[in-house]
């Protein structure tokens, strides 16, 4: 067995990181934009980005040459409603309508993320974002809005990108690092956000019968340090709590008893009511969206605490893995292992959402010469097939990402794209495109669906 016929080889982006024009045509500000301007170095901000907005039609050429047969990308909340409830910003509309037309028209399926990282800042201020129910009621009513302008044109739907991860960062929910009432607040907002996701997945079912909806789930394999007892202990659980109980509402409807257990000991259980359960229930998801980059290693000797589930831990190096520039690892075997998991606890069809190598890049002889992600997709699309072989159900893969775009917490410095856009931190210049040499691996592997014989097949 190899890759299906019609598996999805495609490539991702999310709209505050590839569109900029942050401001332009009646596009509210958002957290995600609030967040890079503080983070930004110089230019480095939502600003411009990839300025993808002013680059349609020539990137989605670009994508037809590639012979991408998806393309995921994300809709920016507050292009469509800038107060994130209100007036609908028809520039915002017509832009969405454009891309998903002439992804249509050149035979690519778009594959659509509701929220990537960017919920309007003006639900911010109104509402403290999904600390209220309000926010849910205003995400229901943007993704109907999504389903009624483009439900007939697209077929593959993701609701929330990286719950997991926005519900440890403060700054990714509009909250404030040093509020007293943190704890509580997080959890507020990742069980506000599990019923906004289901309600989206419910009125997808309702309005466009066709499609299919799912979560997109932040999923890094996780390592003990040791095969000490409690250092296995530890990464098993903490492994629980980042990916498998999220996982579990999206797809069972239930609260997994573990993280119930902990809100009970941390007292901070949020408000339930009653209809709840129904709405999780009748939320379940079509398919899993993951997104799998590398496998961290996490030990207790420290107390340089990187997440919030109460425990102190710390991200150690493995010895027996390979670092890049910003400490993930090169890990592709565990890419196997890790959808084996997901496939045997949900039976669920899996999409990779995410999946791609970080560098810092420079044009030489009007070249990228990106060996290293040649051999990232490689070694990862080789273990993808060893996956779909030993019987998981792997509809896709989105490669990270479709064109250089602004990271999402390191400026324009950390590439991921398989084209090059020319402009750093500090100049932004034109944005020029130039394919980088894993821009036409990929498009081979596209061609032979898998690796194929000249791509090293055994
Ligand atoms: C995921 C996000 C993406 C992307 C990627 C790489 O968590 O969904 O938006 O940014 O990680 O992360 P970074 O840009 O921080 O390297």
């Amino acid at each position: 067995m190899s890759f299906p016929e019609d598996f999805l080889w495609g490539a991702a982006t999310s709209a505050f990181q590839y569109e900029g024009a942050n401001l332009e045509d009646g596009k509210g500000w958002t957290v995600a934009d609030e967040r890079c301007q503080a983070k930004s170095q110089i230019q480095a901000d939502s600003s411009v980005a990839s300025d993808g907005y002013h680059h349609l039609e020539e990137d989605v050429k670009l994508m037809k040459e590639l012979g991408l047969k998806s393309y995921r990308f994300s809709i920016s909340w507050a292009r469509i409603f800038p107060d994130g409830e209100g007036e609908i910003n028809n520039a915002g509309v017509i832009y969405y309508q454009r891309l998903i037309d002439l992804l249509n028209e050149n035979h690519i399926e778009p594959i659509v993320t509701l929220l990537h990282f960017d919920i309007p800042w003006a639900l911010i201020e109104k509402y403290e974002g999904f600390v209220s129910r309000k926010c849910i009621d205003a995400f229901e009513k943007y993704c109907r809005t999504c389903f009624e302008l483009f439900g007939d044109k697209v077929k593959y739907w993701l609701t929330i990108n990286e719950q997991n991860v926005m519900v440890m960062m403060a700054d990714m929910l509009g909250l404030k690092k040093d509020d007293p009432k943190l704890n509580l607040k997080f959890v507020q907002c990742n069980y506000h956000m599990y019923l906004a996701s289901a309600k989206a997945v419910i009125a997808c079912h309702e309005m466009c019968p066709d499609a299919l909806i799912g979560p997109c789930v932040s999923y890094p394999t996780l390592y003990a340090e040791t095969c000490h007892p409690d250092d296995v202990a530890l990464a098993y659980d903490m492994q629980d709590i980042m990916a498998f109980a999220p996982m579990e509402t999206y797809v069972n409807g239930t609260i997994d008893p573990i993280v119930m257990n902990k809100w009970i000991k941390d007292k901070t259980v949020p408000e339930i009511l009653e209809n709840d359960e129904t709405i999780l229930k009748a939320g379940v998801a079509d398919y899993l969206g993951v997104n799998w980059y590398c496998t961290q290693t996490i030990g207790t000797t420290s107390k340089n605490g990187s997440f919030n589930i109460g425990v102190e831990i710390d991200i150690k190096k493995n010895p027996f893995l390979e670092y890049g520039h910003w400490d993930w690892s090169y890990d592709p075997k565990a890419l196997k292992m890790a959808l084996k998991e997901c496939y045997a606890r949900f039976r669920k069809p899996i999409m990779i959402c995410e999946n791609g190598w970080s560098e810092i890049e420079e044009i030489r002889d009007g070249k990228i010469h990106d060996s290293k992600r040649i051999e990232y997709l490689h070694d990862h699309i080789e273990q993808m097939e060893k996956a779909i072989d030993e019987g998981v159900n792997l509809i896709g893969y989105q490669h990270w990402s479709f064109i250089d775009i602004l990271s999402s917490s390191q400026g324009f410095d950390k590439r991921y794209g398989l084209i090059f856009v020319d402009r750093d931190n500090f100049n932004i210049k034109e944005c020029q495109r130039i394919k980088k040499d894993s821009f036409y691996y990929y498009q081979t592997i596209i061609k032979n669906n898998g690796l194929g014989e000249e791509n090293g097949k055994q």
